[in-house]
């Protein structure tokens, strides 16, 4: 039983030493312009990039293969004529400005799983032959009728 000296307390005074609680007064650090932008999502080149070529009267797309997210389309006008890019699906409707002859434009959409059409909504350009179909997503069943149903047959 090594009981430990217990000193005398040593009281401390209190030493009532005034409030000095400096108020941090009128803070003036005026940092509120950060314009830092910290985004990576610039205007263009937004998701997948795809380029549509629109011709006298086609569209001829890079790509037939499409996952939903987001695409930035590329309409090139190599026609003579005025032509637009519209895709129409799942996901709405999403026109592109229309395009001179030799000037090219940009499109932006989200799309979802499911069939869009792609076509030029400009007087009848797309009777004319300017329209394409595209799968977003899995490719679709094929219109095969081959039962493959794991059934427990023989
Ligand atoms: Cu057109």
């Amino acid at each position: 039983m090594t009981i430990p000296h217990t000193r005398d307390r040593v009281l401390l005074g209190i030493a009532a030493g005034g409030l000095t609680a400096v108020l941090a007064a009128c803070g003036g650090g005026g940092n509120g312009s950060s314009d830092s932008n910290g985004n990576s999502g610039a205007d263009t080149g937004a998701g997948t990039q795809v380029t549509a070529e629109l011709t006298d009267f086609h569209i001829k797309l890079s790509t037939q293969k499409y996952q939903p997210g987001e695409y930035t389309f590329t309409a090139k006008n190599t026609g003579h004529h005025d032509h637009a890019l519209e895709i129409e699906g799942p996901g709405g409707e999403n026109r592109s400005k229309t395009v001179e002859p030799g000037r090219s434009t940009t499109l932006t959409v989200t799309l979802e799983s499911g069939s869009y059409e792609v076509y030029c909504p400009v007087d009848g350009h797309k009777d004319l032959g300017m329209k394409t179909n595209i799968t977003v997503g899995e490719a679709p069943a094929p219109s095969g009728n081959d039962n493959t149903a794991p059934g427990n047959g023989y």
